[in-house]
């Protein structure tokens, strides 16, 4: 299908002018919107203005400009049914078997500082999509270019196949659109819905629109026989994985990209030097110190048998000490937020450990979701991070000023191990992780067992656990383990009884009014 007619209705006017240029070369007609139109035509390039050819004017400030059937009835008329070709022939009306249209920057303007409603609502663009619509519905017809990216493409295409463009092209082209629009309409949504401020809490939107790209397929899912591809939030554009950088290594696997994020978002939270490491999710190891290397090493020895072939995170540059130490185990992905260049060359001795950067930043996203079958639980993420202001103290015994560090340490290092969690700390280093098990009883247990095969004695620990003792038995397990302080939310209807199997064995306990299950 040669091109005759293109229209061209541009904000983003990077490259119009050259493309315009060889649409004239090629003999296509452009027919043009006001600020496009003017453009073009200061370049010396010849178009014909929509309002002059619709003989109906630009009107409401510019909210009708394409509006108008000989516009749509041009862009939907299917070329193959006589009768359509008919009733454009009475009317007047030209086939356009060509739209480049792209859109008002409606993302661009509310994330500028001090947008409005009122500037947010002028930069809905109504009649653009319209016309990628209609163009990437007669997609048989008609090409539809809405990213500038694609110009080249176009050119190239018209070059090669006699002013005309393929069908496959047609179609992908055609695929885009209709994802560039619904991102552009989500975006919208998602933008009114946020306005009001109770949403989060009460008023879900009725529909969830989702905006996520794919980024990239994976080899396969969870297990060899799954397939899988990561998606990239659209609106969330740093901090999180959807902005790693890699500098080296096979491609992550998707187990790699769901426990990197796990360590990533939890290293994140320490203000000191840290290092995270997980495995399967869960960290078997977390420390902060005064070095990366130091933090290193702690968490390394927190169980250096499941740290083998972990994921390891850190909140700071990775110096070349840290790479050297870190070259010694078995690591299946390294991130941070910076490596230095002695560092990067010393990890390419192993070039097969994934290593990333991201920046350490905390944009985050309003939704966490969780897939069911036939549907999706979603709740905000669980943000809240204590300090010490907010802790009740709840025995007779107080803790020291060392062990309220540490008790906050375990605290942050408990929200990120699944729920039962049971964590022991000492001198910020997690010396015994009980994670994941359906009694808290035996996650209290089995993180006892951990730091006894790590090598470590509980004595003069501190715990942390995710959530309140049903019973004082919990209790009584940690502290005969050696814990002699612990950080608990409290609200169980035994409280009483818990504070006082406290009081009776001569340890601290503190409440924090909130609880970190995480599943
Ligand atoms: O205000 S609109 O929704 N009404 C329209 O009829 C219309 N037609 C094209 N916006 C409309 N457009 C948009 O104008 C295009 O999507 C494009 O972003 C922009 C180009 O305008 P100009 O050529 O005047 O700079």
């Amino acid at each position: 299908m040669i091109i005759k007619q293109a229209l061209i209705s541009v904000s983003d006017k990077t490259g119009i002018i050259d493309l315009a240029r060889k649409l004239t070369h090629y003999g296509i007609k452009i027919i043009s919107t006001g600020g496009t139109a003017k453009l073009l035509n200061e370049a010396g390039i010849s178009v014909i203005e929509v309002s002059n050819y619709t003989g109906f004017p630009e009107m409401l400030d510019g909210r009708i400009k394409t509006l108008h059937p000989k516009i749509h009835a041009g862009i939907l008329a299917r070329d193959d049914f006589p009768d359509h070709q008919q009733a454009l022939d009475q009317a007047s009306i030209l086939n356009i078997e060509l739209v480049i249209v792209n859109l008002y920057p409606f993302r661009q303007t509310i994330a500028k500082q001090n947008s409005t409603l009122s500037d947010a609502i002028e930069n809905i663009d109504i009649g653009g999509p319209t016309m990628i619509r209609a163009a990437a519905k007669n997609y048989q017809k008609v090409a539809v270019i809405t990213d500038p990216l694609d110009y080249s493409l176009l050119c190239d295409e018209l070059e090669a196949s006699n002013k005309s463009i393929n069908s496959a092209t047609r179609f992908k082209l055609a695929q885009k659109a209709f994802a560039h629009t619904a991102s552009y309409d989500s975006a919208i949504s998602n933008y009114l819905t946020a306005l009001d401020e109770n949403f989060l809490h009460k008023d879900f939107p009725e529909s969830l629109h989702l905006n996520f790209n794919i980024a990239q397929n994976l080899r396969y899912g969870e297990n060899p026989h799954q397939k899988a591809a990561f998606y990239r939030d659209s609106i969330i554009t740093s901090g999180g994985l959807g902005s790693y950088q890699q500098l080296q290594g096979k491609e992550l696997s998707y187990n790699n990209i769901a426990d990197t994020d796990a360590a990533w978002e939890c290293v994140k939270t320490f203000d000191k030097p840290a290092c995270v490491i997980v495995k399967h999710a869960n960290p078997c190891g977390i420390a902060i110190s005064e070095s990366v290397l130091n933090a290193y090493q702690l968490a390394f020895a927190t169980d250096p048998v499941s740290a083998f072939g972990g994921i390891i995170a850190f909140n700071r540059i990775i110096d070349k000490d840290t790479a050297e130490a870190i070259l010694k185990q078995f690591v299946e992905v390294i991130i941070a937020p910076e490596i230095s260049p002695e560092a990067q060359q010393l990890l390419l001795q192993k070039n097969n450990i994934r290593v990333l950067m991201v920046p350490l930043q905390t944009e985050s996203s309003i939704y966490d979701l969780k897939k069911v079958n036939g549907g999706l639980l979603v709740q905000t993420p669980d943000f809240s991070n204590i300090t010490a202001a907010d802790l009740t103290i709840v025995t007779k015994v107080k803790p020291t000023a060392q062990q309220l560090d540490d008790l906050l340490f375990a605290w942050r290092a408990a929200k990120f191990v699944k729920s039962n969690a049971i964590v022991f700390c000492r001198n910020g280093q997690t010396i015994g992780i009980g994670a994941g098990q359906m009694s808290r009883i035996d996650s209290a247990r089995i993180a006892s067992i951990k730091a006894q095969q790590s090598g470590y004695t509980l004595t003069d620990s501190v715990v942390a656990s995710d959530a309140f003792f049903p019973f004082r038995d919990g209790l009584d397990v940690v502290v005969q383990a050696g814990a002699t302080a612990i950080i608990q939310p409290g609200g169980s209807i035994r409280d009483d009884e818990v504070i006082a199997a406290a009081d009776e064995q001569g340890i601290s306990m503190i409440f924090t009014g909130i609880r970190h299950f995480r599943h």
